[in-house]
């Protein structure tokens, strides 16, 4: 068959994870009735999604901050597309968090009224790249490559889940007005993980005490997920998706340029020339190191 096979499946040009979506929701998902106060976090896949679940959760539930609960983050904020444990979607109370990398065409039409917000995630493009070979080595759902060089050529082909990441970004951001959604970028979250806490609590209209942002800040720093099992998705990985070994974790590296061990200067150098084409008259600004302002 030309549109699936076991690890993507092909629908209206959009490539998803085969075994975890469900075509029949894919059908109705331009109706899905949007609620206002529905908040979606909206990402390339490995630009931040759970970085991102994990701080929204932080600022909505007060059990979370205070860790009087015992919930895991993907009950908290569910993926759209690839719902995992069945979350009845209709029927949850408001409000309700979601997280999906659908690309901006495929969104629901409610969303269009801009009351229901979006966050968009990115992250620079190496690092994405990097991040996500490593992860379709580990999880058994994708297809692995034997090296960069193999992923790297599917990845600027876009004949990954999430297509060409160039579209991706592009698409949300040019369709932007369309949305009442707010950019953030992954690398400043690390740089500054304050302000991009209070950053999201004043899009999400949340008033939060200083005690509060403490708390969130420190429960969302990469060693603090790392330790906590209900934010670093191990569990998920290990008995629910599936991993092809026990050496990786999903919270890998949590950094900037890591990119640098992983390319050649040749692959380097390919890689910024299309960067460069597609990219030229692209507003959003992106960092490729950990020492750059
Ligand atoms: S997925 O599979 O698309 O949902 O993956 P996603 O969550 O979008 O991205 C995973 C990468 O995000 C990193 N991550 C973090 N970085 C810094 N700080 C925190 N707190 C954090 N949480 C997650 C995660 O480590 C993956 O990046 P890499 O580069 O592989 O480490």
């Amino acid at each position: 068959m030309d549109n699936k096979n076991t690890y993507w499946l092909k629908f209206k040009d959009y490539y998803f994870q085969s075994s975890l979506v469900d075509v029949d929701f894919l059908e109705t998902l331009d109706d899905f009735e949007i609620r206002d106060d529905d908040v979606f976090i909206i990402t390339y896949p490995k630009s931040g999604t759970i970085w991102m679940q994990q701080i929204l959760s932080l600022i909505y539930f007060e059990e979370h901050r205070n860790g009087t609960e015992n919930v895991d983050t993907i009950d908290r904020i569910p993926f759209l597309e690839y719902n995992l444990r069945k979350a009845d979607f209709i029927n949850r109370p408001s409000p309700r968090l979601f997280c999906s990398h659908i690309p901006y065409y495929l969104a629901p039409k409610g969303l269009k009224n801009k009351k229901a917000k979006i966050i968009y995630v990115y992250r620079n493009p190496k690092d994405v790249m990097t991040s996500y070979f490593h992860f379709s080595n580990l999880m058994v759902l994708l297809e692995a490559a034997n090296d960069m060089e193999h992923f790297m050529k599917r990845f600027l082909d876009g004949k990954v889940i999430g297509n060409v990441w160039f579209d991706h970004i592009r698409g949300w951001y040019e369709h932007r007005h369309d949305f009442n959604i707010l950019f953030m970028m992954y690398e400043e979250m690390k740089k500054d993980l304050r302000s991009s806490v209070l950053k999201i609590s004043h899009f999400t209209e949340k008033e939060l005490s200083e005690e509060d942002v403490e708390a969130i800040v420190k429960q969302s720093t990469f060693q603090n997920m790392k330790s906590d099992s209900k934010a670093n998705y191990d569990a998920i990985l290990t008995s629910e998706l599936g991993k092809r070994t026990n050496q990786g974790q999903f919270l890998r590296k949590g950094t900037i340029g890591d990119w640098k061990h992983h390319l050649t200067v040749e692959q380097n150098e390919r890689f910024d020339k299309i960067f460069q084409n597609k990219m030229k008259d692209f507003p959003l600004k992106f960092i490729w190191d950990i020492n750059e302002e």
